[in-house]
Parts: C-alpha cells; structure tokens; sequence
C-alpha cells in the first residue's frame, strides 16, 4: 500500500540523513587542510580554495596546487613551483602581488594571497628541490608567515631542519619582497634586476627560486638560476623547487 511505501521511505530518508550531511559540499575551503579533511580519499591536485575566507565582501576563488603526502596529515598548498622553465618568472610587483602561471604546473600563488593564508594559521614551511640527476632533496623550517603588503610582504621564517638541502632561507628572515620595479631590498641596487628574479632579496641572495631557468649546470653568469646555494652554489639552476607551507598541528 502507499502508506507501507511512504514508511520504508522515510526509514531510508532518515537513516541516509546522517550520511548526505557529511558528505554535504564543502562551501568555501580556506585551505588545503580543509579539502583534505573533507574527503581524505583525495589526491594531491588542483584545487580551489578562498583564503580570505567569509569576512570579504568579495569572494575570490584560488586556484591552487595542493600536496597530501600518502600517510600524512601534512596538507599543503604549494605557493611556488618550478619543474620546466615553461612560464616567465621575471616579473613585476603586480604579477607577484597576485599570482601567475597555471597550478598544473610552474606557478607563483600570489603574495597577497599567500599573506591571508599565514594570517589564519600556523604554518611550516617545506622547500622541494631536485636537481638533473634526479637527487631530491629538501628544507624544513617550523614557522612561516609573511606581512601584509604595506610592510612589503616581510618574511618570517625560522625552525630549520636539514633535509639533505642545506640552510639558504634564514639569511633572508626579515626581508620585504624586491621585484624589478619595486626595491625593497638591503642592497644599493635592485637584486630583481641583478638576479632575475624576485624575491626577500637581502644583499642580495643564498636562494633565487624565482630566478631563470637554466637546465643545470652554467657557470657563465652567477646567482641568476634557479638556485639553493648551500645545495649546490652559484652556478646550478635546479630542475625543480617549490615551497609548500602546511598548517602546524
Ligand atoms: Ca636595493
């Protein structure tokens, strides 16, 4: 009878209720911890996500390379990638202040985004780097965050760990960020225009991750590739670098 039926259901609606809310879509993810932990089956990718969050009165969606290590509850979003030489990374302060390239693969996230992200959370730093013989290695480091634009964009960055790449970034904590038309660097002349990058430029660099891309080994013009100097000096572009932050726990 139809009432049999309408019974059986209202069993089913009420015992599937519990299930459909968990699986209810996730609105407005702040960060990759948020869509991993939604759905822990997913694979690390691209994904969207809105670090300024709910309080802006316009809500900008963020695409975004996020990395969920197999076994891990580390989940990060990656702010810059290189692996190609692919896409132009000298660029000017409105490029970096926003972001470029494509999160499928070389890409800079975007200061102003990057500075709504480490507002809201602790996060750690991983730095990524392999070199054309296919070594991988990397540098941890406890504490990550940068300032909002009207102080440059200084970095804090402090806690290293050794993962077999050498310390290269603590010489830069502190720094505001330098682009070809912007110096904010602690040199009397512009590292951007130096070095061809950008970068917290101090006088001017251990690391030059935004620097050109130079398929390894070149000792023709110095400090311009992409380099970690305390891996591998001055005169090796690596093959890959990126720098992914993840919430501290
Ligand atoms: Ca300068």
């Amino acid at each position: 009878s139809h009432s049999r039926l309408f019974q059986l259901l209202a069993v089913v609606v009420l015992l599937l209720a519990p299930l459909a809310s968990h699986c209810a879509p996730l609105v407005l993810p702040l960060d990759c911890s948020d869509i991993y932990n939604h759905d822990q089956s997913r694979p690390s990718g691209v994904y969207t996500i809105y670090p300024v969050g709910a309080t802006s009165a316009v809500q900008v969606g963020l695409t975004c390379r996020c990395w969920f290590p197999m076994r891990s509850q580390k989940h990060s979003p990656v702010f810059q990638r290189r692996m190609d030489g692919s896409v132009n990374f000298y660029r000017p302060w409105d490029h970096y202040k926003f972001g470029f390239g494509t999160a499928a693969g070389e890409y800079w996230l975007g200061l102003e985004s990057l500075f709504h992200l480490t507002l809201r959370k602790k996060y750690e730093l991983r730095v990524d780097m392999e070199d054309f013989s296919g070594n991988r290695v990397f540098a941890r480091y406890s504490s990550f965050s940068i300032d909002p634009e009207t102080y440059g964009y200084r970095l804090h960055v402090s806690g290293f760990r050794n993962g077999g790449a050498g310390d290269s970034l603590s010489y830069h904590n502190g720094q505001k960020f330098t682009t070809f038309d912007r110096d904010q660097d602690s040199s009397g002349a512009n590292c951007a225009r130096l070095y061809m990058g950008a970068f917290w430029y101090k006088g001017c660099h251990y690391a030059n991750p935004n620097g050109v891309y130079r398929w390894g080994a070149d000792s023709s013009v110095s400090l311009v590739g992409v380099e970690w100097y305390h891996w591998k000096g001055y005169n090796y572009s690596l093959k890959s670098i990126s720098f992914k932050i993840r919430p501290v726990q």
